[in-house]
């Protein structure tokens, strides 16, 4: 990896640390970030493909809710094999959805892909067959959330299936305070140092609010979503599936 695609965004000590923000600094290490900062990202990415390649069905939509670089999106295309299907990726950063478009021109697909700038409240969701929101909801105004997935679960087919990945935080105080320490050493592990780990925490806390497990499901079971279950977590981070 070239040094330029290294996340060293909190390496050097700030005087003050600014909210953090998807912008053109972070668009240019995000792959690096993610891969170093979420474990397991590989695996879900690699398991969002495989769920496509079931759930997608025939003239149907497919939503990608806060895409970023468009690695589910990609993922997804190279599995789906429903005919007349449409992949719509949403980001509402005007540098990651500049630089997601590149990403998807620069390799081929049967699967024709839109990539849209905007806010994914705002969007409309319709004869969806799979939506995608891999980590992203933790971005969203927790009293936003709600309506959101009510939303989604509306513009869900019967069948079809919502992959939620999140950060969570867990209830009891010993056992989430554990689970915060390994995923610092996860990050250790991966090069950050303590300044970047401890920089990078502060410029999180007002843009990413984590809830807990139990609360998610309660959202689902309160939009509809009652077939759910968790498929992935390692340390304080999840992933779960939810069937209309
Ligand atoms: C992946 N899913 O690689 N509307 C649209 N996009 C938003 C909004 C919003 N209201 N709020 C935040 N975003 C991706 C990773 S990253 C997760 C998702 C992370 C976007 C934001 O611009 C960013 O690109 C993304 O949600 C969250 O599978 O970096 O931890």
């Amino acid at each position: 990896m070239q040094e330029s695609d290294t996340d060293l965004i909190f390496s050097n000590k700030q005087s003050k640390i600014k909210d953090f923000a998807f912008d053109a600094h972070v668009v240019e290490v995000f792959p690096d970030m993610i891969s170093r900062s979420v474990p397991g990202y590989n695996t879900i990415i690699d398991t969002i493909g495989r769920l496509s390649q079931r759930f997608v069905s025939d003239n149907s939509q497919v939503y990608d809710l806060g895409c970023s670089l468009g690695a589910a999106t990609l993922a997804m295309r190279k599995a789906i094999t429903a005919k007349n299907c449409k992949i719509i990726g949403i980001d509402s950063s005007s540098a990651m959805v500049e630089r997601c478009k590149m990403h998807v021109n620069a390799f081929r697909g049967d699967t024709p892909v839109e990539i849209v700038e905007g806010n994914i409240l705002d969007i409309e969701i319709k004869n969806a067959s799979m939506v995608v929101l891999n980590f992203t909801l933790q971005f969203i105004a927790p009293e936003q959330r709600q309506q959101l997935l009510t939303k989604v679960a509306k513009g869900l087919k019967p069948g079809g299936l919502l992959l939620l990945s999140e950060k969570i935080a867990h209830g009891d105080q010993v056992c989430n305070e554990l689970l915060i320490d390994l995923h610092h050493d996860f990050k250790r592990a991966n090069g950050y140092s303590e300044l970047e780990i401890a920089q990078k925490r502060t410029a999180l806390e007002n843009v990413m609010r984590t809830d807990t497990l139990d609360t998610h499901l309660s959202r689902l079971k309160q939009a509809g979503l009652s077939h759910n279950a968790p498929w992935f977590q390692c340390f304080n981070f999840f992933s779960l599936i939810a069937i209309k």
